[in-house]
């Protein structure tokens, strides 16, 4: 298939799953990799821990593989990418996120994760920036998510779909990833719709509900992980604090800043995290 014009999830009576079946096979195909074993979802500060995790075999541009549309943001990149670990598993790197906010649906926002586990990933590791509600956070901070407070409304599942989400964000995971930085917080991620940042009075709800983290991205993401079968290790960079825990306005430039400074310290972390898994 070359040029994708419409999105097959999109039109009536297409099974999800069967679309990421699809993608599975187009990329076992374009890679030349039969069968991946982990995957991971690089959100903004994380994309360097691609090189560091182990040998691309292969990189495709997401918009080759049925199901995935055309990135939105600048500095999300939008490929799909094959890499050789050093212990001989094989990771599926996705830099092709699509969110919530851009209004395709839930089925676009979770066919990246529907994908990663057709192609026979277990693990999914995902990744975002995010901001922080916690004080003493300093942007840059990355921190793993303990678990979620889905504030969109919506979810993934279709149907009468019930999925236990105890344990969501795995425990062992978690424990694996403090082994090699025990230093690492954790907390509590709220996904909020965007694209707006909150207002300071909802990041004060976000707060008194149980939150830590604000973001706009994951957890519709880690519900189809689950459903999927996958085990799910969530991780966010602190790029900034929540609107009205920082004093000065949110800007996207000063997320970006954040990102691009931290983006060596915890893409090592991460490739050390993957090595251990
Ligand atoms: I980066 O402060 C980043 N993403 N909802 N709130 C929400 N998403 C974010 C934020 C934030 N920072």
């Amino acid at each position: 298939m070359s040029e994708i014009t419409s999105n097959p999830l999109d039109a009536p009576g297409t099974d999800p799953f069967d679309v990421a079946r699809q993608a599975a096979a187009q990329i076992a195909e374009k890679t030349g990799v039969e069968r991946h074993d982990i995957a991971l979802t690089l959100g903004s500060g994380w994309a360097r821990a691609a090189e560091l995790i182990g040998e691309t075999v292969a990189t495709i541009a997401a918009t080759e593989v049925v199901g995935f549309g055309k990135p939105a943001l600048v500095g999300h990149v939008g490929t799909l990418r094959s890499i050789a670990l050093p212990n001989g598993k094989h990771a599926l790197v996705i830099g092709a996120r699509t969110h919530y906010y851009e209004g395709h649906g839930v089925r676009r926002v979770v066919h990246s994760v529907r994908t990663a586990a057709a192609t026979g990933a277990q693990t999914m590791i995902l990744t975002n920036g995010a901001g922080g509600i916690k004080e003493h956070w300093k942007p840059g901070t990355p921190v793993l998510i303990s678990d979620h407070i889905n504030l969109t409304a919506d979810s993934p599942l279709e149907g009468a779909t019930f999925i236990d989400l105890t344990d969501l964000y795995s425990s062992r995971l978690r424990e694996i990833a403090r082994g090699i930085d025990p230093s690492l917080d954790e907390g509590v991620y709220c996904q909020f719709r965007g694209p707006h940042y909150e207002t300071p009075a909802e990041v004060q709800m976000a707060k008194s509900i149980g939150g830590h983290i604000v973001g706009m991205s994951t957890a519709l993401e880690a519900i189809a992980a689950r459903q999927a079968g996958m085990e799910v290790l969530g991780m966010s960079l602190i790029t900034n604090l929540a609107a009205g825990i920082q004093k000065t306005p949110l800007s996207h430039a000063e997320v970006i800043e954040a990102g691009r400074t931290a983006e060596p310290v915890i893409s090592a972390l991460l490739a050390k995290i993957v090595e251990a898994l």
